[in-house]
């Protein structure tokens, strides 16, 4: 570790960074196996420069965990309601290793039927979902990925929460390169965002909330306590709606107004479902399979030629840089990170 020239930053290696977060969540009493797959959620957004789902979830995990919220030690439970579908059901924990081990038989099943869907039940959810459609695509597989959190959002029209931040991620396997994907949420931006600005002492834009009151404002701590507004008014109000109905009442779990409600203000990380379909290519196109690759990348050259970049771009780039120059994280952040350890 070393504290940066202005000493507001310090800089981690990516193992320093992953032996913090597997220390600080062991000692919250998570178990080994949800320790390693929290851990490596955590340090992937860090070194990809997502701060907003990176070692920041270090405190927010913690805090789930101390309020009873998270089951520390659930044994997720696999099982095939359909030939196509897998269920996982998480058991109350976090739901980064169920999707470990409902992946490589979703990966199976795609290969199989074409179309294979997994269903994350009773997982509790405070990450990213670029890593689950990223891995999918690793494997030549197009990914979709859908999980509602709890209702904080506004629909376009009101002001009053009904809608989670309800992020959409998508992959497509790219030849010989990281694969094209997005992942962002269906709010203005994620509540995560906010939160830092909060954290830092910043404003937010006048777009992205609502006080407690219905009216805009630029105070995050106000947004927190009123409501967030969609990205796109009435486009991501209705992405908002379909998240919540595809990750909640078709598989069986929580919208975010239930999730909100079983938290029963305890203010934890929300507890729910995700939705998450993979497609593989050969489905369709049998042994014309491998063209749809190229057409794909005739696509991407067109948008970069415009000089617009792609989704993913600035991620993979921000990795690479990770890789020999460890990440930089707010030096308070740090000190709260560390003070975990002192419980
Ligand atoms: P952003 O609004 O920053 O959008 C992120 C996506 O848009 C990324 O794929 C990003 O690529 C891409 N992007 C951003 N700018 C451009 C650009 N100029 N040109 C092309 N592509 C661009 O993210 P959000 O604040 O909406 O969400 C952040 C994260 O929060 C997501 O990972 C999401 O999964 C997570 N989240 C999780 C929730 C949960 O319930 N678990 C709820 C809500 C959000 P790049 O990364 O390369 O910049
Ligand atoms: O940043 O909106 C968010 C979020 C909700 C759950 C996890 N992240």
């Amino acid at each position: 570790m070393t504290l940066a020239p202005d000493a507001d930053t310090v800089r981690l290696s990516l193992d320093e960074a992953r032996s913090l977060a597997r220390r600080v969540l062991s000692a919250a009493g998570l178990s080994p196996a949800h320790v390693e797959a929290v851990a490596e959620t955590m340090v992937a957004g860090e070194r990809d420069g997502c701060a907003s789902h990176g070692l920041y979830r270090l405190l927010v995990a913690t805090d789930s965990i101390a309020k009873g919220v998270v089951s520390v030690d659930a044994v997720p439970a696999l099982d095939e309601p359909a030939p196509a579908l897998v269920r996982v059901d998480g058991g109350g924990g976090f739901a980064q290793l169920a999707f470990e081990r409902g992946r490589p038989l979703l990966v199976e099943k795609a290969r199989r039927f074409g179309i294979a869907a997994l269903a994350l039940n009773n997982v509790v959810h405070f990450a990213a979902l670029w890593p689950e459609v990223e891995a999918l695509a690793g494997e030549g597989l197009v990914a979709l990925a859908f999980t509602p959190s709890h209702a904080w959002v506004a629909p376009e029209g009101g002001t009053r929460p009904v809608f989670g931040t309800n992020p959409v991620a998508f992959g497509w396997p790219r030849p010989g390169r990281h694969p094209f994907v997005f992942d962002f949420a269906t709010s203005a931006t994620a509540r995560g965002e906010i939160e830092l600005r909060r954290r830092a002492g910043q404003p937010v834009p006048a777009d992205w909330g609502y006080d407690a009151d219905g009216a805009s404002t630029t105070v995050a701590k106000e947004v927190l306590a009123g409501a967030m507004r969609t990205f796109g008014g009435h486009k991501g109000s209705a992405l908002a709606a379909m998240v919540e109905l595809l990750a909640g009442p078709l598989i069986g779990d929580l919208t975010s107004q239930e999730s909100l409600d079983a938290d029963a203000g305890r203010k934890g990380s929300p507890l729910g479902g995700e939705l998450i379909l993979a497609l593989d290519p050969a489905g369709f196109l049998g042994a014309a399979a491998g063209q749809h690759l190229q057409r794909a990348e005739a696509l991407f050259e067109a948008i970069q030629a415009q000089g617009a970049r792609l989704p993913s771009e600035r991620r993979y780039a921000a990795r690479a840089v990770s890789a020999h120059e460890g990440v930089t994280i707010p030096a308070a952040l740090h000190r709260d990170i560390l003070k975990l350890l002192e419980r």
